[in-house]
């Protein structure tokens, strides 16, 4: 008998990956809710919008009367993808991510405790763990929380949350703080997104500050495959770091992609640093691999031929 999951956030990148993955490697139904923000695009859903082990229901995480119209069956488990996710914006606004990244989360833990799901993976990230410099070793699960950003605040505000309800009320909940995503499906307002479609279109790359901040790049869908693993064999109350082991300087990133592209240097623009840019994120995943016997299959240099074939092949079906 299948069983039936609810995916939060599944119009997004990550979501719309991970729902595009599990229907094809596994006989789970799934419900998607989303609001549809900005981030959320009906057109990442439409390769499965027909298949009859999948609905769609819009609401919003972080209200629960809206929340409640998904709540009509007992779900195997609830996967939070929902989040306002640009670090960006949370530097520009960070009442939504309020709302969505802890209230949402909240909402959500109530309906496990209430016993509309069998139990909840919460999708965090890196960045929760802050900055690193250099030379300091890899985050592990046992690093201290210390977000530098209102985004990453609010994140590790619903770790927090998870942990809480974990304890204290006996929930089997598992957190997955993963590195930097690029694939398919990924909003432009995104480094790699934006590098590409940029570079498609002969208009200026930004590069923020000097160039030199270091993100550990991992393709969506071995993020994907992470996440399935947890969900089927992680063990209640714990933490998986996962990460691509691809660690790559801003300016490495472009020089990749341009690269590949067969487009010149002189697209790169210099502006302003973000206001408390991270230095370094870089993830320990031997947890996961030791446990749970995960590991990246793609490396970047092949992730980004398959990132760029994807945008390619959009630019050339919108014309
Ligand atoms: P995204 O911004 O592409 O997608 C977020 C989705 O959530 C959108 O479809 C949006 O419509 C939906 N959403 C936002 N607010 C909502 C609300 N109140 N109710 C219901 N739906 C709502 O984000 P993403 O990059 O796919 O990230 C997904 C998750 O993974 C997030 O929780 C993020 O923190 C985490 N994460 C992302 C990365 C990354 O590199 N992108 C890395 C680690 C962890
Ligand atoms: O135009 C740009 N120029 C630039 O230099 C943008 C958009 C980014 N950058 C730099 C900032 C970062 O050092 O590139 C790096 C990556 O930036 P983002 O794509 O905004 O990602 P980041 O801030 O690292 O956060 C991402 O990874 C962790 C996701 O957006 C988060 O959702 C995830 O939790």
């Amino acid at each position: 008998m299948n069983k039936h999951l609810l995916v939060t956030g599944g119009a997004g990148f990550i979501g719309a990956n991970f729902i595009l993955h599990l229907l094809s490697n596994s006989d789970y139904s799934i419900t998607n809710v989303d609001s549809l923000t900005y981030a959320g695009k009906y057109e990442n859903n439409q390769p499965f919008e027909k298949s009859n082990r999948y609905r769609f229901i819009k609401c919003d995480i972080g209200k629960f009367d809206e929340l409640r119209t998904a709540l009509d069956q007992e779900y195997e488990a609830i996967i939070n993808f929902a989040a306002e996710s640009h670090v960006d914006r949370s530097i520009m606004d960070a009442a939504p991510f309020i709302h969505t990244n802890i209230k949402g989360t909240f909402n959500l833990l109530q309906a496990v405790l209430s016993g509309k799901a069998r139990k909840m993976i919460q999708i965090s990230t890196d960045e929760v763990y802050g900055s690193l410099e250099p030379t300091d070793p890899p985050f592990i699960e046992e690093t201290p929380l210390a977000p530098n950003n209102p985004y990453s605040a609010s994140k590790a505000s619903a770790d927090l949350l998870v942990r809480s309800y974990s304890i204290t009320h006996q929930l089997p909940l598992i957190i997955t703080r993963c590195s930097n995503n690029y694939g398919p499906m990924q909003h432009t307002e995104k480094f790699i997104p934006k590098i590409i479609s940029n570079a498609l279109n002969d208009i200026d790359i930004p590069l923020y500050g000097d160039g030199l901040n270091i993100r550990d790049w991992i393709y969506v869908e071995d993020h994907c495959r992470a996440i399935q693993m947890v969900l089927e064999k992680g063990a209640a109350g714990e933490v998986y770091n996962i990460g691509g082991t691809e660690e790559k300087t801003n300016r490495e990133v472009i020089q990749a992609i341009l690269n590949q592209l067969g487009k010149d240097k002189h697209l790169i623009k210099h502006v302003k640093d973000r206001k408390g840019h991270d230095r370094r994120y870089s993830m320990d995943s031997s947890k996961i691999s030791r446990e749970l016997g995960w590991k990246p299959s793609v490396s970047f240099e092949d992730g980004i031929k398959k990132t760029i074939e994807w945008f390619q092949l959009r630019t050339h079906e919108r014309r």
